[in-house]
C-alpha cells in the first residue's frame, strides 16, 4: 500500500518509522511518503494560510500550495490507480474499525493534514474529481491539526495489512472485531497484591473460558459503550438528501 501524508509539520509523522509500522515501511509493505506543504509555496514567507472570506476567527489554508502538493503527488503515481484522499477534520465521518478495514483494501491513501480552521473547500471539491475524498474525524473533540489523526489512522490501517502484525489471531480477538469491547485479560503471576486471576481462566475448560469472555465483553460494552449495543436506528432528517 502507498501512503502519502502532506503537512506543514512533517516531523510530526516521524513515529510512523518506529515499531511494527516502521518495520512495515522498511520491508516495503507500506510505501510511505511524507511531504512538507511549505515546499509547494513560492513566496518569501512560505505562506499557507489566509483570513477567512466572510469574516470570523482564525485562519484558513489557502488552496494554491495544496493544489501544487496534491498534483505533484498524484502525478508521481500510477495513473490507473484512483487514490483515496483522507481529510482529517472534526466535521468528518467518524473513523472506526469498519472504515479501517475498508481503507486497508485500497492501494493508495493520501492524507491532507490541515491546521488552523481547515482547508479552503475548493481543494476538497477539486480533488473529488480525481480521488475518492473522505473527510474523517477521530471523535467529538477538537485537535489543532490533522497530524495526530493521520498517525492514528495509518496505524489502525497499517496493522491490518498482511504481515504487519506478527500473529493474525490477535486481530480476531481484539476490541471492535466483533462489535464489542474486548474482555479483561490476565497473565502471571496467579496472585498479585492479594488479587487472584479469575479461576475459570486457570481451569482449562475452553468452552467455559469462551462463555466467560463473551459475558465479560457484553458487561464491559453495556457499561462503557451502550451505544454499541443499541445504535439509534436510522434517524433521518425529513427533506434532507445525502449532504455533500
Ligand atoms: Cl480528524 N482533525 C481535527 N483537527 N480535530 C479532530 C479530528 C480530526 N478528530 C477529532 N478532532
Amino acid at each position: 500500500m502507498r501512503i502519502d501524508i502532506v503537512s506543514i509539520f512533517p516531523e510530526y509523522l516521524a513515529p510512523l518509522r518506529l515499531s511494527l509500522l516502521g518495520k512495515a515501511v522498511r520491508d516495503g509493505v507500506i510505501d510511505l511518503g511524507v511531504h512538507d506543504l511549505r515546499a509547494f509555496t513560492h513566496d518569501r514567507h512560505r505562506t499557507v494560510d489566509g483570513t477567512p472570506y466572510g469574516g470570523g476567527a482564525g485562519m484558513v489554508m489557502r488552496p494554491e500550495p495544496w493544489g501544487e502538493a496534491l498534483d505533484s503527488i498524484m502525478e508521481s503515481g500510477d495513473s490507473g490507480v484512483r487514490p483515496t484522499l483522507l481529510v482529517p477534520t472534526p466535521a468528518g465521518r467518524p473513523f472506526d474499525q469498519r472504515l479501517a478495514h475498508e481503507l486497508a483494501e485500497r492501494p493508495w491513501l493520501i492524507f491532507a493534514c490541515g491546521r488552523y480552521e481547515g482547508i479552503d473547500q475548493r481543494v476538497i471539491d477539486e480533488y473529488a474529481e480525481r480521488a475518492e475524498v473522505i473527510p474523517f474525524s477521530l471523535g467529538d473533540y477538537v485537535l489543532n491539526g490533522g497530524e495526530v489523526a493521520a498517525l492514528a489512522v495509518t496505524e489502525a490501517v497499517g496493522r491490518l495489512l498482511p504481515g504487519v502484525v506478527g500473529n493474525p489471531e490477535s486481530l480476531v480477538e481484539e476490541s471492535h472485531s466483533d462489535g464489542l469491547l474486548e474482555y479483561p485479560v490476565y497473565t502471571k503471576p496467579p496472585l498479585w497484591r492479594g488479587r487472584e486471576v479469575p479461576a475459570v481462566l486457570l481451569g482449562g475448560d475452553h468452552g467455559a473460558i469462551t462463555r466467560w469472555r463473551t459475558e465479560q465483553s457484553m458487561i464491559r460494552t453495556a457499561r462503557t459503550r451502550p451505544d454499541l449495543l443499541h445504535p439509534s436506528q436510522g434517524l433521518t432528517v425529513p427533506g434532507l438528501e445525502d449532504a455533500e
